[in-house]
């Protein structure tokens, strides 16, 4: 399987809990690197720009309102096969459908306060990768 880089973010009801240090302890044990980090308080303009594939979905506004609600941890995984192990760390997107010992199942509230972000594909995870890290900030080891 070939190495991928996957950007995922500990959305603010996560950081809020505390719980960066768990969830990046998860990545590592599950072989995942963390080659770029930063926390962010994201502007309405950056968290719309970040979903605007969502632009049309009912939820978007719940989206956005919440995503900029508190700031988050932005990250770049990297690893084989980052962006399928991450969402399978993840778990389902309503946290009462997740798997248990996944990060939703663990830590997240409602299918808005879901804790984590992961990218979907490995075109969205170039987009994504490059929206909040230029490549210079990325240290791929
Ligand atoms: P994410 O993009 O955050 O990693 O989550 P995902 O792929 O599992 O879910 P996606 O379909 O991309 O939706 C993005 C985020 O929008 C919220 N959502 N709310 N109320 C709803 O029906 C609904 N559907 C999605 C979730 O917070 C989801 O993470
Ligand atoms: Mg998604």
């Amino acid at each position: 399987m070939a190495v991928e880089r996957a950007l995922s973010i500990i959305k603010p009801d996560a950081v809020a809990k505390n719980v960066i240090g768990k969830i990046y302890s998860r990545f590592e044990s599950n072989g995942l690197k963390i080659v770029a980090s930063r926390m962010m308080h994201l502007s309405r303009a950056e968290a719309e720009g970040f979903y605007a594939v969502h632009r049309e979905r009912p939820f978007f506004k719940d989206l956005v309102d919440f995503m900029i609600s508190g700031p988050v941890m932005v990250q770049v995984l990297e690893g084989e096969g980052a962006i399928a192990k991450n969402r399978e760390l993840m778990g389902a997107t309503d946290p009462k459908k997740a798997e248990k010992g996944t990060i939703r199942a663990d830590f997240a509230d409602s299918i808005d306060a879901n804790a984590v972000h992961g990218s979907d594909a490995p075109e969205t995870a170039a987009i994504e990768v490059a929206y909040f890290f230029p490549a210079m900030n990325v240290y791929s080891r």
